[in-house]
């Protein structure tokens, strides 16, 4: 199992360019990054992490869902150098404390160091120090993030927090985190939806481990690195799903990756039809997740999550009042998925019944809209608790209390069409993949991708006019298929191209969209390319 594999760590830098799967030159971004280090902190590092991005071939906003998912990773990355600063000898107040700096220029110096805070656990207990309370007050290691605002070191510093309480616990006198030096270097556009923050974080939490020596942990598999990313990023508040860490962590190279993440995470590569290319195109409209996350992103995992529990009662589901269930739980229950069965690549049920038993709750969805809604328009605050079944407490607390989102109508019907019909088409995309290569294969899976683009548009509202314009001009100029990829309200585009037609595609695009015509060289070729599915994350340690 591709989640089970442990994170590769190159000694030999040919060994590693070479297990990248890609044909840009590595080899310079590399040298000039260790050059700069040297420059900057007087010393060489010791390692380097790097983190790629990831495009999302087909299935938008169902990972939150527990549906899943195909990305794949990008040859473009995040790479982190870092070395310990002498750990023995520092004081004692220097434990732990981190100087970073970023290549680009718009990134200023920031320097940090992680204290130990009373942490108040919820449930009822006696601790020594004070008998009789009703709480019991752990450490946790903690570090100021601020998230009303986006800034680069708060990617860095997420990935700090995971490392930290994970890895050492406060309690724990000896367990000292070094001091260390890190710069950063990326070329992925940040805010486009290739995950430029997965990759910060993947990266960062890969370089204090191995700065820390924690690396070699017999239990750091690449799922578990996964799962600890995912975590760390909520730090930056939002409440993603785990595709894209879990792309950027366990992609291989030629082939995109079938992540499901119930009963468990688990990772299948798929291999595309051989001529399939796939071109990113980036509208060049920048989504800014840590301000419109309270009414944009955080609100539709807010929509998902209601509309799964409204339609898990119509249906008869049983769940408890504390249970956030996920549509991807609800259609497992109506089908009496047995827990423990082996897990198939649909998770825990075969696949030809997973598509029965989405079908199922898709036919459903009508009960949603609610006694007013018109067209799709949505429902009240007072209305959605209603048809929760809980008291305006226990929703607010269950649904609420852990996300700031800003909204009075929620569109549970028109987010349900989308989330479970673009399940079913994640399905679809991976059984004609099986087919191998001919024309009618690339046509069929072109085809899904505009449905995709078109539910995002229509039911989910996650598009935008210039990623409409993008994706319809891609279809004009000859791909097989395009769409909106990662979170959308900007950011890029996927299409799939036949490989023979990659040039005149390339051209037709920049002629076409307006925001293209002024670019030129390197400015270009970040905005709009092709790219090969390629490896995910790796650390290499200089011996
Ligand atoms: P991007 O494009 O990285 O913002 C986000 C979520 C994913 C997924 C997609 C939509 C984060 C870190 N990632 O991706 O988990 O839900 O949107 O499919 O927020
Ligand atoms: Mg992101």
């Amino acid at each position: 199992m591709a989640a089970e594999l442990p994170i590769p760590i190159y000694t030999n830098l040919n060994d590693l360019y070479a297990n990248l799967g890609t044909t840009l030159n590595h080899a310079e971004r590399w040298n000039t990054l260790v050059e700069e280090f040297e420059k900057r902190y007087g010393r060489k590092p010791e390692y380097i992490a790097r983190a790629p991005g990831r495009i999302n071939v087909i299935g938008e906003h169902i990972d939150y869902a527990l549906f899943g998912v195909l990305p794949t990773a990008v040859e473009r990355d995040i790479l982190i150098a870092c070395a310990p600063r002498s750990p023995a000898k520092d004081k004692e107040e220097a434990y732990g404390e981190v100087v970073a700096n970023n290549t680009h220029p718009k990134y200023t110096e920031s320097q940090f160091v992680p204290e130990k805070k009373a942490h108040s656990s919820m449930f009822k207990g006696i601790s020594d120090s004070e008998p009789g309370e009703d709480v019991v007050h752990v450490e946790q290691w903690h570090l100021d993030i601020d998230t009303s605002q986006l800034r680069w070191e708060s990617y860095i510093k997420a990935g700090y927090y995971g490392v930290l309480n994970n890895f050492f616990a406060p309690a724990d006198t000896d367990a000292k985190p070094v001091p260390m030096d890190m710069l950063v270097s990326g070329n992925l556009p940040s805010g486009s939806g290739l995950s430029s923050s997965a990759a910060m974080v993947v990266g960062s939490t890969l370089a204090f481990l191995a700065a820390n020596g924690k690396l070699e942990d017999a239990n750091l598999t690449k799922g578990r690195l996964v799962e600890i990313a995912v975590e760390n990023e909520k730090r930056v508040g939002v409440n993603s799903g785990g595709m894209d860490q879990a792309a950027s962590v366990i992609s291989q190279p030629g082939s995109v990756l079938y992540i499901t993440f119930y009963p468990k995470l688990s990772a299948t590569p798929t291999s595309l039809p051989p001529r399939a290319v796939l071109v990113v195109a980036n509208s060049l409209v920048v989504a800014d997740k840590a301000v419109s996350a309270k009414w944009c992103y955080n609100l539709r995992v807010v929509e998902t999550l209601v509309g799964a529990r409204i339609l898990a009662r119509h249906l008869g589901v049983k769940l408890d009042d504390k249970e956030k269930v996920t549509y991807r739980e609800v259609v497992g229950r109506l089908a009496e998925e047995k827990k423990g069965e082996e897990a198939g690549k649909g998770g825990g049920m075969e696949e030809s019944r997973l598509k029965e038993a989405i079908q199922l709750v898709l036919n459903e969805v009508d009960h949603l809209k609610g006694r007013d809604e018109k067209d799709g328009e949505g429902v009240s605050m007072e209305e959605m608790i209603e048809l929760s079944g809980l008291t305006a407490d226990a929703f607010n607390e269950l649904y609420l209390s852990w996300v700031e989102v800003e909204a009075d109508n929620f569109k549970l019907y028109r987010r349900a069409k989308h989330v479970l019909s673009e399940a079913l088409r994640v399905l679809e995309f991976s059984d004609i993949c099986q087919k191998g290569e001919s024309e009618t294969v690339l046509q069929e899976l072109g085809t899904l991708m505009n449905e995709s683009h078109k539910s995002c548009n229509d039911e989910f509202d996650c598009s935008c006019p210039e990623l409409n314009e993008l994706t319809e001009l891609a279809r004009q100029s000859g791909a097989y298929g395009s769409r909106l990829t990662g979170a959308g309200w900007g950011g890029c585009c996927v299409s799939l191209v036949a490989e023979d037609e990659v040039e005149s595609f390339l051209q037709k695009m920049k002629a076409g969209y307006g925001r293209f015509k002024d670019l030129e060289g390197e400015a270009l070729s970040e905005a709009l390319f092709a790219t090969r599915p390629s490896s995910g994350a790796c650390v290499f340690k200089y011996t």
